[in-house]
């Protein structure tokens, strides 16, 4: 097996490009053309593709190294088809002959000139007054015999660009670049679009800009010539970077092509400037376009200055699609409530909200959008639970604990919770099973000033009213004090809402997921009831069920508050 040492190839002249990317570790299996560093200069970046496949043997190029033309990038094992070609003379396998094995292997060279233009036309202006001229902008020298594809015009007719500006993003197989205006203008018309592929020499705008002849005071062209000169063809000869010569109609070269390099200086749409302000090299964008990612901008970059890397690429994929699943699943795509300016129709104050009221809404709206709630009321009659509470306050007053129809709740829903299993589980995330609790844990929902909590009571069945009433009053004082701990929150069944306290005739509570079902418990009010002979005035509780109609049905619910009902009404049951 013989290796090959993998040097920078010809970039364009440019010397100590820093290496901002390294696309491969030791021991990695990579083809011909896989990227093997990213190298970035001030003003361009570019890819550089191994020649030939292999095992990559050891990395001598670092991040942040400067790298000029011949320093060695790593050593690759060569593959057998490698090797053979190697042998037979289409790579050379000596080390101090690198440089030819790149060119035979194809390496990109990615020198670019800058773009030339041609004067064509001109304004009907007098000589020597301020005119303006149409000049030829064409494709400069793109290092690539086989053409560039047009990725993005980054301009239209009319607009006005600066020198510098973006006016085509052009891209080879293994780099990418944007062409900036030689020099400002306005944009008479645009040869080119989205998707062509050009070549050197290419006619890629006119650009109108003020004529330096005529104010000078030499004759300007009437307006009915039409001038055609110096327009290079896809066929000039490259000229060398280095030796570019300085004229007005001519910008300084970047070395080799970018994208990303290039803050975006583009005059045209935002969607321009968007995609060109971005970090992301040619073999990611390609990898974009195949895989459907038309706009990069949403994608996260976490290489060096925000780059753009596969892997970027891929998460992003991978969150797209989950979201897109559990949009399926949840039914998201619903219209965003428009942005309103509350301050156009008097003074605001705008706060920020806390982590857990964020949180709370997070909480909220995915289990409003994800489960099909019904909520179904009845008034359980708890006068007599009324009697044997005021009953037991001198009691309760001996042993410290206050005693609310809070702890009454609890009891009588882990007493319902056994009887009705289906409320004591949960969905399986295949939406194809019910995973049954053996154990009742109910959570009670509590206002506290940093927000709503819900602190769970552990084996509330097995508690007595009295450990009911002592443990929650005291999670409800851990919670408003903050002192809850995350498993303090944990391992819910089912959740008690009571604004008993508070007031209200009623109200549907949002299923607190994964749990199937919540009791919404309103204020008591003295109400008539028939005893079958006459009306009696009788403690009403207003109790709300809201249960996931796809783990409970109607009948279901019917009977878990009848139950419930019944228990509170005649709370001897709760013994039994
Ligand atoms: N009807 C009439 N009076 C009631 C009652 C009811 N259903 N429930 C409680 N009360 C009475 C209590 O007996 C107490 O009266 P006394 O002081 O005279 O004894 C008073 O109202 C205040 O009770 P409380 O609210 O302090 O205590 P609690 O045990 O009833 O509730 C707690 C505790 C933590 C649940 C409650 O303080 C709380 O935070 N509730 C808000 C829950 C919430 O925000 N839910 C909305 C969630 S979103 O769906």
């Amino acid at each position: 097996m013989s290796t090959q040492e993998i040097r920078v190839p010809d970039i364009g002249g440019a010397e100590g490009v820093e290496v901002i990317e390294i696309c491969v570790e030791v021991g990695d299996q990579i083809e011909q053309d896989d990227s093997l560093v990213v190298l970035e200069s001030d003003k361009a970046s570019m890819e550089v593709p191994s020649p030939m496949a292999g095992t990559v043997q050891s990395i001598r190029a670092e991040l942040g190294d400067s790298l000029s033309e011949g320093d060695v990038i790593l050593v690759l094992e060569l593959s057998d088809a490698s090797s053979s070609a190697v042998d037979n003379g289409k790579a050379s396998a000596n080390t101090d002959d690198a440089k030819a094995a790149q060119s035979d292997s194809d390496v990109p060279s990615e020198a670019v000139v800058p773009p030339k233009t041609a004067t064509t036309a001109s304004d009907d202006t007098d000589a020597g007054q301020a005119a303006t001229v149409v000049e030829v902008v064409t494709i400069p020298d793109i290092g690539s015999d086989e053409g560039a594809e047009v990725i993005e015009v980054c301009v239209k007719v009319g607009d006005q660009v600066s020198e510098g500006d973006s006016l085509v993003v052009l891209e080879t197989d293994k780099a990418s670049m944007e062409v900036p205006a030689p020099k400002a203008g306005t944009i008479a018309s645009v040869a080119m679009n989205e998707g062509d592929t050009v070549a050197s020499g290419d006619r890629m705008v006119e650009l109108e800009v003020a004529s330096a002849v005529a104010a000078a005071g030499e004759p300007a062209p009437s307006s009915s010539q039409t001038v055609q000169s110096d327009i290079p063809t896809p066929t000039a000869p490259k000229p060398e970077p280095t030796k570019t010569p300085a004229t007005d109609s001519v910008i300084p070269a970047p070395s080799f092509a970018t994208l990303e390099a290039e803050p975006a200086k583009h005059n045209g749409e935002a969607k321009h400037a968007r995609q060109s302000s971005l970090y992301a090299g040619p073999a990611v964008r390609k990898l974009a376009r195949e895989l459907g990612v038309n706009d990069l901008g949403k994608v996260k970059g976490s290489g060096p200055k925000g780059r753009i890397t596969k892997s970027d690429l891929k998460a992003h994929i991978k969150e797209v699609l989950q979201s897109k699943t559990s949009a399926v699943q949840g039914g998201t795509g619903i219209p965003a409530v428009p942005e309103v300016d509350f301050s156009a129709f008097g003074e605001v104050d705008v706060q920020p909200l806390n982590k857990i009221q964020k949180l709370t809404a997070a909480n909220m709206q995915r289990n409003w959008l994800n489960i099909p709630h019904v909520t179904q009321f009845d008034d359980a009659d708890i006068s007599e639970l009324e009697e044997f509470r005021q009953s037991l306050k001198a009691e309760a007053e001996q042993r410290g604990v206050k005693i609310t129809p809070l702890a009454f709740l609890i009891k009588a829903c882990a007493c319902v919770l056994k009887n009705h299993a289906k409320f004591n589980a949960s969905l399986h995330s295949d939406g194809e099973h019910l995973v049954y609790k053996k154990y009742v844990h109910i959570g009670v929902a509590v206002d506290t000033p940093a927000g709503l909590l819900v602190p769970v009571i552990r084996d509330a069945d097995k508690k007595s009213i009295w450990q009911l009433a002592e443990e929650s009053a005291q999670l409800a004082a851990k919670a408003k004090q903050r002192k809850l701990t995350p498993a303090d929150m944990q391992g819910g069944c089912f959740t008690i809402s009571s604004l008993g306290g508070i007031g209200g005739q009623g109200f549907t509570p949002i299923v607190n997921a994964p749990e199937v079902a919540i009791l919404g418990v309103s204020r008591l009010t003295i109400k008539p009831q028939w005893n079958g002979s006459e009306f009696v005035p009788r403690k009403m509780l207003p109790l709300a069920l809201s249960y996931d109609h796809r783990a409970i049905n109607g009948v279901d619910g019917g009977k878990f508050l009848t139950e419930l009902a019944q228990l509170l009404s005649d709370i001897r049951r709760l013994a039994l």
